[in-house]
């Protein structure tokens, strides 16, 4: 049985991210460009710090791709990190055997010890046994979300042969929510497109910008809440029989490791607890050609952990980023006396980019159950299998 499946490797000002994914059928056309679009989207955002003005994320596709269609062969992507040239000898893979004073120096001034509450700092320095923080930062950054993100998109480029498709949508940042939703999913989407917040209302939009311009002088973070809808997916992806196949399942464990993620939520979500029976459950209705419908979506188009057919509606919540220039108390790991956490360069906000990253998981693993229900080596096989 064919299953999408795929590593990642880099650091956050190392040289490169890489991705290797094993999985893909043969025959589907794969765009560099737009992969390159996905990962624009996730590099933007209001509210992002001083580094994404360094980098200009352009995948290269190393392999598995030919003529521009997928050969069945692993496909290997790579983004470079501009911001490499800076920290060429902090991240330097030989050790020295005489290092310059300047080497020696910029190694010095970048590394920290105060470890940041919130971060990966304090468990992964005692879990790797890592004395310099550097170590422990360079690979628990976000930065990494850019490779997933460009391994979404080859997802998401497969999908859509099938005609499925999804967007993502800000829905709150700090405590500014989005309570005017425009009626149609094809609206959200084209508004919150056209947002810096990747919200879709301009009032509200602008309410959160004000919120984080406000954070930024402050010297604090925002966090804030996304959604992830796909749509046309079949009925039957996931599966109630062992836990580890239910769907809900999958995309939660999909959303909630991504950095800063506190909260996922399918449907109804948490409301579902104020809600009788009654209201929660989505009654079925049967149109003239024998065809059944809905008129709510409280299950978020997942009932048993298998898709029943409506929309795939996901909601997750992000943590303010805990890198902040009003440092928070703690300890500094070098003599454990307590001391102020580190900063350094980060992102006021970045709930628009986490939205666009918890579009490409949720691709991931629909592709994932969506290979493994249709089947095929090729994209013959597998429009054959599926009727299209
Ligand atoms: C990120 C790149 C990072 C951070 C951010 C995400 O770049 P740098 O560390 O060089 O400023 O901006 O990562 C975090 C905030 C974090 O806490 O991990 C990116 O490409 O998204």
């Amino acid at each position: 049985m064919k299953r999408f499946r795929f590593l990642t490797s880099g650091e956050s000002h190392g040289k490169c991210l890489t991705a290797i994914i094993e999985g893909v059928p043969a025959g589907i056309r794969i765009k560099e460009a737009v992969i390159n679009a996905d990962l624009a989207r996730r590099q933007g955002g209001y509210g992002r710090g001083d580094r994404m003005k360094i980098e200009n994320d352009k995948v290269e596709i190393k392999s598995g791709v030919r003529l521009g269609k997928s050969t069945g062969a692993p496909i290997c992507l790579e983004i470079k990190n501009n911001d490499y040239a800076n920290w060429e000898d902090v991240m330097a893979v030989q050790d020295y055997d005489y290092p310059t004073e300047e080497a020696l120096k910029k190694i010095e001034e970048r590394s920290f010890t105060r470890v940041r509450p919130g971060h990966a700092d304090y468990a992964g320095s005692i879990k790797y046994n890592l004395k310099d923080l550097r170590d422990v930062l360079e690979r628990s950054s976000a930065r990494k979300t850019a490779i997933e993100v460009a391994v979404g998109s080859v997802a998401k480029q497969i999908l859509k042969e099938f005609n499925i498709v999804g967007f993502s949508h800000v829905v709150q940042i700090g405590n500014v929510k989005l309570d005017f939703y425009p009626k149609t999913y094809t609206l959200i989407k084209q508004k919150a497109e056209a947002s810096d917040v990747h919200c879709a209302d301009e009032m509200t939009s602008d309410r959160m910008r004000i919120a984080i311009d406000k954070a930024a002088e402050e010297g604090d973070t925002l966090g804030g809440k996304f959604e992830v809808i796909f749509g046309n997916l079949p009925v039957g992806l996931g599966s109630y029989v062992q836990w580890d196949e239910a769907l809900d399942g999958r995309i939660a464990q999909a959303i909630m490791s991504i950095p800063a993620v506190k909260a996922v939520e399918v449907g109804a979500g948490v409301e579902a607890a104020n809600l009788f029976g009654s209201q929660m459950h989505d009654e079925i209705f049967v149109a003239k050609d024998k065809s059944v419908y809905r008129q709510t979506n409280n299950a978020g188009g997942i009932e048993g952990g298998i898709t029943n057919g409506e929309s795939l509606v996901v909601r997750g919540t992000m943590k303010p980023i805990p890198t902040m220039r009003k440092s928070l108390a703690t300890v500094d790991l070098k003599n454990m006396s307590p001391s102020n956490a580190h900063f350094e360069r980060s992102d006021t906000c970045a709930v628009p980019a986490c939205s666009v990253v918890a579009e490409a998981r949720v691709a991931i693993i629909l592709v994932d159950e969506f290979l493994a229900k249709i089947g095929g080596d090729n994209f013959v096989e597998m429009k054959a299998h599926y009727g299209v």
